[in-house]
């Protein structure tokens, strides 16, 4: 691919009603979205990546109201929040479109002339349902109990003047697209449902409304505001630069338009798949290329809404833990296409099993080794064995670059991130069978270790590039470690790691979180924020970095080391590792959490002297704050041994 002029590729989210703040339903479509942009970055394509908010309507004009705000202010201050969420989950969109900006109003203006033009428009009126909720028209035969048959609410009379745009005459065009673009609209079946509704007969759309004023006046008779779709679908040439006069932008609008990715959820194809593409025909622009279209995020058996409430909140979730997890929790759960169920419990398992178990192990274990076996130094590779196991794993790593891009690219990122987990388990098995602490007591065999260990940081350092789309602060920091710069996918391949590297500090990646779901919920409502991904002070026993690198001594005397005593221990609460101790410090006694359950039973510890790091930032463990760490040695997989200084008084400086 190198030397070849870099694809184009445009992705769009949904732009999201302002009415509420956003909800996991939001973050979902807008991190897949930003896996997606993320992917063909390291793919080497051209990404325009544009996420927004839908600003008009009655139902954000009622929402204001009901805040009792103008609305004006009302869309700024929720349209921010869905900024903030953008900067709160890492997301890499390249413009952030709000459609009461001019820009916007300039876009929607011109695709109005181009259709009135068109002849395409014309003025009648209109009488019938409306759904607020989905701000749709809901004909009669649709209604379900009376009630909107998307989702389940109120729906009102209507009775006003309206433009109509003539959708029966664009049937056979669309008919004759689809049948021409089968890939327009994935997964597969839902073209199907397209096709049948469009075969059935379009009736003509309703476009204006006349009954409130909060939306895009139509171009000489401002007494009617634009439908919101009409205004709404727009913004995806809006944020080109469609209508701004200006050359450079109708060169980015050729460049970027149609190879563009809709992203959207599964109740809002209609207007994407029939109401977009009619009326870009109309205006004499080619439809979208492809709209990928996702199930729902469930809460409770029902779809997670803003105007239900059964809504789970992003913020919660990053706060206990951490952004990547989130996004590796979607990402990897839900099939695309398919709805899906949010719970805590399901999320805090895959954390501890993929993450802090499959993948933090993977990574701890090869760092920690290359830095006790050598110094820190990636060895050199390529002394293989005759046991085929090198050659397997490389060619495991080599499969799963192809199989996990593969996946990338038609947007199953679930498929993905199976395809690279059977490779992180397969790399932590191959460090099983080699036993490379085995293999260090042995000179003789010290080839067959370094080959391991380079070959299990080679794997590493795919693996990092891979989750790199979805987890992009872990694969950062697992860089930092192997001390190798952004990652690409162009010649992706086994064998890439240069030997001599040294590696950088190591840190642990994904600590696993003891406790319940209970915990994780009062963890979550928590006013101290939780970041697992950086853990202000792990127990002591559940990382041994190894020593890479040198300090000063002024770096050193920063950490404040000193004899405690033991004058309280208990176990904490359904934890296997945790025990709660009070220690006397000599200046105070305070509460340090520590994970020694397995290896000392409380009241072997009372009376005991051991050594504390007294100026940590203190941190809560299952909902227990504590405010320091205690010292211990442990062998790889071995239990921690508590380091203690018999005869010295509580309060002397260890240095
Ligand atoms: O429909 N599961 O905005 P909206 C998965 N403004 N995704 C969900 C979800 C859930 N439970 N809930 C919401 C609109 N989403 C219009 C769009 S586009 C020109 C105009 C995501 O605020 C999903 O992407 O109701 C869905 O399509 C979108 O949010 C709807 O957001």
């Amino acid at each position: 691919m190198t030397g070849l002029a870099p694809r184009p590729f445009y992705v769009t989210t949904p732009i999201y009603y302002i009415n509420a703040e956003p909800h996991i339903g939001h973050a979902y479509t807008t991190m897949l979205a930003d896996a997606v942009a993320r992917s063909r970055r390291l793919l080497g394509d051209e990404v325009f990546f544009l996420t927004g908010t839908d600003e008009h309507g009655q139902k954000v004009e009622r929402a204001a109201q009901a805040a009792g705000e103008g609305t004006r202010q009302f869309a700024d201050r929720v349209a921010a929040s869905f900024r903030r969420m953008c900067g709160d989950l890492r997301i890499s969109n390249d413009d952030f479109i709000r459609t009461t900006e001019p820009r916007h109003f300039r876009a929607v203006e011109e695709i109005w002339r181009r259709v009135e033009a068109a002849g395409d428009l014309y003025k009648g009126d209109y009488e019938g349902w409306y759904c607020t909720t989905c701000e749709v028209f809901v004909p009669e035969t649709q209604r379900v109990n009376g009630r909107c048959p998307t989702c389940g609410g109120k729906v009102e009379r209507l009775k006003e003047e309206s433009y109509y745009f003539r959708l029966s005459k664009y049937r056979q065009p669309l008919l004759d697209f689809y049948a021409a673009h089968p890939g327009f609209l994935q997964p597969r079946i839902r073209l199907n449902e397209v096709r049948t509704f469009v075969e059935a007969g379009l009736q003509d759309l309703s476009v204006s409304r006349t009954s409130f004023r909060w939306g895009i006046p139509v171009p000489g008779d401002p007494a009617h505001v634009m439908y919101v779709w009409f205004d709404a679908l727009t913004n995806y040439l809006t944020a080109l630069g469609f209508g701004s006069g200006d050359p450079a932008a109708d060169a980015r609008v050729g460049r970027f338009w149609p190879a563009v990715t809709h992203l959207v959820g599964k109740e809002i194809i209609r207007q994407h798949a029939v109401y977009w593409p009619a009326f870009l025909m109309s205006a004499g622009l080619p439809p979208p290329a492809r709209i990928v279209a996702h199930g729902w995020w469930l809460m409770g058996g029902a779809k997670m809404s803003k105007s239900v409430g059964n809504v789970a909140r992003y913020q919660d979730y990053v706060r206990v833990f951490g952004v990547d997890a989130l996004r590796y929790f979607v990402m990897r759960e839900m099939p695309l296409g398919q709805d899906a169920s949010f719970s805590e419990d399901g999320v805090l398992a895959r954390y501890n099993a993929d993450l802090a178990n499959d993948l933090g192990n993977l990574v701890s274990r090869t760092m920690t080794m290359i830095g006790r076996y050598c110094n820190g130094v990636i060895p050199p590779g390529g002394r293989e064995a005759d046991d085929g196991l090198d050659a397997a794993l490389a060619a495991d790593v080599d499969r799963t670059v192809a199989a996990a891009v593969g996946a990338f690219e038609r947007l199953e990122t679930g498929v993905a991130l199976q395809e690279i987990w059977a490779l992180v388990r397969s790399v932590n098995q191959y460090i099983v069978r080699r036993e490379p602490w085995g293999l260090a007591k042995d000179p003789d065999r010290r080839h067959l270790l370094e080959c391991t260990l380079y070959q299990a940081a080679d794997a590493v350092r795919v693996v990092a590039a891979l989750v790199d789309p979805v987890m992009p602060e872990a694969s950062a920091r697992i860089r930092g470690m192997l001390g190798v710069g952004a990652p690409t996918w162009v010649g992706l391949a086994a064998g890439g790691l240069e030997a001599g590297g040294r590696l950088g500090p190591v840190e642990p990646l994904f600590p696993r979180i003891e406790g319940t779901v209970e915990d994780v919920r009062a963890m979550a409502t928590d006013e101290a924020p939780q970041t697992p991904a950086a853990p202000p002070a792990p127990p002591a026993g559940t990382e041994a970095p190894p020593a890479t690198g040198t300090l000063s001594i002024d770096e050193f005397m920063k950490v404040e080391l000193r004899v405690a005593k033991v004058l309280g221990a208990e176990r904490v609460p359904r934890s296997k590792k945790l025990l709660k101790l009070l220690v006397d410090t000599g200046a105070d006694q305070r509460t340090i959490v520590a994970g020694i359950a397995e290896a000392y039973e409380p009241e072997q510890l009372v009376g005991r002297t051991i050594v504390v790091v007294a100026n940590l930032k203190p941190a809560k463990l299952m909902g227990i704050e504590s405010s320091g760490m205690v010292l211990a040695a442990s062998e790889e997989g071995g239990l921690p041994a508590l380091i203690g200084v018999e005869g010295t008084a509580p309060g002397a400086r260890v240095r």
